[in-house]
């Protein structure tokens, strides 16, 4: 069975930990969201592919879901003594190779794709990784920052790196918009529509609809080769009674007007690309909703809490794949 997956970072990481093992012969494609990328200290850092290859290549902090494993800080405090920051960013000085190593690479003129293809040959993490575009794009931020206090803003509207507003400002403010720079113009990377028009499933794990899943479908032509491709598109809900199960997902939500529901964000995605839609049993009374929306819903719990928990949502969403498939 070929597979295709759009990840963002740590929730789409731990569902295809669950994914795999669920059908350990699958050929599984990873489309990666790069719209979380930033460039720091002179490297390109791509937080959620790194996340996926980590994971899946065991080599994650396990209890932050992102990062090194027996990390170790000295470079960055060595930066610091320099006065060279932002400080807000932890980057590891294990995490810190792979950044040179990707960096070295692209300038000597590899694409990412290409470089990402490398990075894995040495976390082996058993599926397909490909950024979504090998051109760049950056998710910005418009935020409003208060006259005073620990964001230390101005009462200017402001537009900022998505990392900026999710890891410095920890989302304390209303996202106002948030905008894919760079996505209009941006082509898939080679691989990513191919992989799409030979799969038999597509998937959407549990990952921000918005700034994660919704930034790989802002590159014109994934969106339609998903819709086009005419096999069932099953996605689960990040969203478990009205709150994000992890991260700030809410905040982006309501910057492009989703309420923070399992069935607004499936009404978001819209029957013309979602066959099918699983929420959490907390939310069984939405499968009615959801439903009349055209997209087939069931209620299965959604909490990744073990390695099991996780295959069993896996299991769930391709038997709910069968489904749109002999209907
Ligand atoms: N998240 C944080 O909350 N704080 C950090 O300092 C941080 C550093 C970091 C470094 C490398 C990396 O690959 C990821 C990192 N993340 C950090 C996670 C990341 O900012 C976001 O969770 C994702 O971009 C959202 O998918």
């Amino acid at each position: 069975m070929r597979i295709v997956v759009l990840a963002g970072g740590i929730g789409g990481a731990r569902f295809l930990r669950g994914l795999k093992r669920a059908v350990p012969d699958a050929d599984i494609t990873v489309i990666g969201n790069t719209g979380d990328d930033i460039h720091l200290f002179g490297l390109k850092v791509c937080p959620d592919l790194d996340t996926v290859m980590y994971t899946l290549g065991d080599g994650i902090n396990e209890e932050q879901g992102w990062g090194r494993a027996d990390e170790t800080f000295h470079l960055k405090e060595e930066l610091a003594a320099y006065g060279v920051g932002p400080d807000w960013f932890g980057l590891g000085d294990r995490d810190f190779a792979t950044h040179i190593v990707r960096t070295q690479m692209l300038g000597a003129g590899y694409p990412l794709s290409a470089v990402t293809e490398a990075l894995c040959d040495r976390w082996k993490p058993g599926v397909r990784l490909i950024p979504m575009s090998d051109d760049r794009v950056e998710t910005h931020v418009a935020v409003t920052l208060p006259d005073t206090g620990s964001a230390g803003g101005s009462g200017e509207r402001k537009v900022i790196h998505f990392q900026e507003y999710w890891v410095r400002l920890r989302a304390s403010v209303p996202a106002e918009a948030v905008v894919p720079v760079g996505a209009e113009q941006a082509k898939p990377a080679p691989g990513v529509l191919e992989a799409i028009a030979e799969a038999d499933v597509v998937l959407f794990p549990p990952s921000n609809p918005v700034v994660s899943v919704g930034t790989i479908l802002a590159v014109p032509g994934i969106r339609e080769a998903i819709a086009d491709a005419g096999v069932p598109v099953v996605g689960l809900s990040p969203i478990v009674g009205d709150a994000p199960v992890r991260g700030m997902a809410d905040k982006v939500l309501a910057a492009v007007g989703v309420e923070s529901t399992a069935a607004a964000v499936a009404e978001h995605y819209g029957s013309g690309l979602l066959d099918g839609w699983l929420v959490d049993t907390v939310d069984a009374a939405v499968v009615e909703r959801v439903e009349a929306a055209g997209i087939r819903c069931r209620a299965v719990p959604l909490m990744m809490t073990d390695l099991e928990a996780t295959v069993r949502m896996a299991r769930e969403a391709l038997a709910l794949a069968e489904e749109v498939r002999a209907s």
